[in-house]
């Protein structure tokens, strides 16, 4: 109740759930010190006013209920830290979902989100910094096999609902942070690492993505869109995206993802595909006009040299 009266946007993952309460708590927590203190301290101005108390009293206060007071403060400080913020911040850094997970790069730049998909073959193409250019931010190796089906999208983040998503976070330029709050997560977006973050959406919609960090003149508009949708719409999304980069060769939805029924032939526009085309934040400073989707690099392109590759895959 007080979480919404202080405008939290609803909760759209599993987990979730779990930190709403402990917010809970706590603002119900901070409410009842707040008007305890301020009772408190409006009571000792009307008690120890000049008129009432003329003169000073060295020796203070003799009772120890102020003591006890604050010893219980600490306690439920103390309760909510270890009983339930480490258990929830130790269920998302350690129980990370082994292999029915959703992974997707997640890339931000000034100011920019650029969403990295593995594509049908389920692995990120081989990335250099020698090979960015501006038909190729993410600097994917043109040589590499593995990232010719790989697809990027711009300010456009699709993922499946009801399926474990991980989500592998870096930045090319400055540090940025992936903040989705109604997935109740978030993640700095560190150059040169790349920190993996989980959860499972259970709400189809659309939602916001935005950096959490102010990453220079242009953070304000560092936004995205978050689509959750069924595991259909996203096989569509994907072959549709794959189409557009010009990959040609998109072979039926990947076997991995056993859920997914027979698509529909691509020509013909399926159901509920409307609703992909929500508007994903234009970036003026960015983004061309009306191309959320990047061609991948076309095969045989610049020659492979010496750069930083991205940080360690975990
Ligand atoms: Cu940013």
């Amino acid at each position: 109740m007080l979480n919404r009266f202080i405008g939290m946007p609803p909760n759209a993952s599993e987990h979730g759930y779990m930190i709403d309460h402990m917010l809970e708590f706590a603002h119900w927590f901070m409410l009842v010190l707040f008007v305890g203190w301020s009772a408190f301290f409006l009571f000792t101005i009307f008690r120890f006013h000049r008129s009432r108390h003329p003169k000073a009293d060295y020796h203070g206060v003799k009772t120890k209920a102020s003591t006890h007071i604050e010893f219980m403060v600490v306690l439920v400080d103390v309760l909510l830290l270890l009983g339930f913020a480490l258990p929830l911040w130790g269920k998302r850094v350690t129980e990370f979902p082994k292999n029915d997970a959703v992974k997707i790069r997640v890339v931000a730049q000034q100011f920019t989100w650029n969403f990295h998909y593995p594509g049908v073959d389920g692995k990120f193409g081989k990335q250099d910094a020698a090979f960015v250019n501006s038909g190729n931010e993410l600097g994917l190796d043109p040589n590499d096999p593995a990232g010719r089906d790989d697809i990027i999208s711009k300010n456009e983040l699709h993922l499946p609902f009801n399926r474990n998503v991980i989500l592998e976070i870096t930045s090319k330029d400055v540090i940025h942070s992936l903040s989705l709050q109604s997935m109740r997560i978030g993640q700095d977006a560190v150059p040169g690492t790349l920190i993996p973050i989980w959860f499972k959406p259970i709400r189809a919609g659309t939602y916001e993505i935005i950096c959490g960090q102010l990453c220079g003149l242009g953070h304000y508009n560092m936004r995205a869109a978050m689509i959750v949708e069924s595991q259909e719409e996203y096989d569509n999304f994907l072959k549709e995206a794959a189409q557009l980069s010009g990959g040609g060769a998109a072979p039926p939805a990947p076997s991995s993802e056993g859920t997914a029924p027979a698509n529909p032939p691509p020509s013909t526009t399926p159901p509920g595909q409307e609703n992909l085309k929500v508007p994903s934040v234009p970036n003026p400073a960015e983004q061309p006009a009306g191309a959320p989707m990047q061609a991948n690099p076309a095969p045989g392109g610049a020659p492979a040299s010496g750069g930083i590759t991205p940080g360690p895959h975990r």
